[in-house]
């Protein structure tokens, strides 16, 4: 029987496979994103015949176990997910894998979304997901995402719980609610080195009790310049303006200075543009990093190093 079902599976990948690969080698430029075909994307089969059917969905590998399931969206009065059904994971260790049949490509970012649902009445935990290399499942690529569904309920702990219940939401806006501790997409850019392998998207459930998830997607586009926050080819002070404007605050977009794509505008982003600005830091007024409490002795420290380095590759420029 799985022997009959993985063959059925290579046929179904053949023609969207070939047919992303050649989309993705002629992107060209900025940011165009390729949506890749994930088969059974929104977990519709096996059929949970209005109610709940005990059983992985079709077209996932991995480790499930015997507590996976697929439920009715309408039956438990859920609302917001992708057509009639959504997936839950049960067991501890629970993880689901597909490999999409196309290899990781250079210089291309790899982002990952999905949806999710704290049922009313239920103890829910933390669900995670993003790719793979189909020659190291088990190795996290990039920015992990994940959700945390238990997190919704406002007596939680966490700060973000806003008890919004039944409805299914994905991690890219779960992320831009209040400190962004609900949820986060997965980001994987490769460089100018990709893993060798296939592109394998995963689901996990990390800790807790059962998660609901939903519509899992994956979009492909050439990797923007690192630091250069308004995508216009170049890392200067126009980036850095937008960093400073919104420095601590929550974002929704990389041009209001948010080049991590975490929701927020912080260290990390000033991090990488300073790291990519081609020119010395003298000048410049950083009193909007003071006063924060995250890396005290970085502020210190790593503000006479950026000088330094600064210095170091605009002399190493100008002899060239
Ligand atoms: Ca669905
Ligand atoms: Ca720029
Ligand atoms: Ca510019
Ligand atoms: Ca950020």
């Amino acid at each position: 029987m799985t022997i009959r079902f993985e063959r059925k599976q290579m046929k179904t990948f053949v023609a969207p496979a070939v047919a992303v690969a050649l989309c993705v080698s002629m992107l060209a430029g900025k940011s165009a994103a390729v949506s890749v075909p994930i088969t059974n994307y929104s977990f519709e089969t096996p059929s949970a015949a209005g109610t709940y059917v005990l059983a992985p969905p079709d077209g996932w590998g991995g480790n499930p176990g015997a507590n996976i399931f697929i439920e009715d969206i309408a039956a438990v009065g859920m609302s917001g997910g992708d057509g009639l059904q959504y997936l839950g994971l049960d067991n501890d260790g629970a993880y689901i894998t597909q490999d999409l049949g196309v290899p990781f490509q250079a210089g291309m970012t790899y982002r990952v979304d999905l949806a999710s649902a704290h049922r009313s009445g239920f103890t829910h935990g933390i669900a995670e997901f993003g790719v793979y290399s189909s020659n190291a499942i088990g190795t996290d690529l990039g920015t992990v995402g994940f959700m945390d569904l238990q997190g919704v309920w406002s007596g939680s702990g966490n700060p973000d719980g806003d008890d919004m219940y039944d409805v299914f939401r994905d991690a890219s806006v779960l992320q831009t609610i209040g400190s962004g501790a609900l949820g986060r997409t997965s980001k994987f850019s490769t460089g100018s080195t990709p893993p060798t392998g296939n592109v394998v998207v995963y689901i996990r459930k990390a800790s807790g009790a059962r998660v609901n998830l939903d519509n899992i997607r994956l979009d492909v586009s050439p990797s923007l310049l690192a630091g250069d926050v308004d995508d216009d080819g170049d890392v200067d002070l126009d980036d850095f303006n937008a960093i400073r404007d919104h420095f601590r605050t929550s974002v929704a977009a990389r041009n209001l200075g948010d080049l991590t794509e975490d929701g927020r505008v912080g260290f990390d982003d000033f991090r990488e543009w300073k790291n990519n600005y081609p020119f010395p830091l003298t000048g410049l007024n950083l009193a909007f990093l003071q006063g924060v409490p995250e890396p005290a002795s970085w502020t210190l420290c790593g503000l006479a190093l950026s000088v330094a380095c600064g210095y170091r590759r605009f002399a190493g420029r100008r002899r060239n």
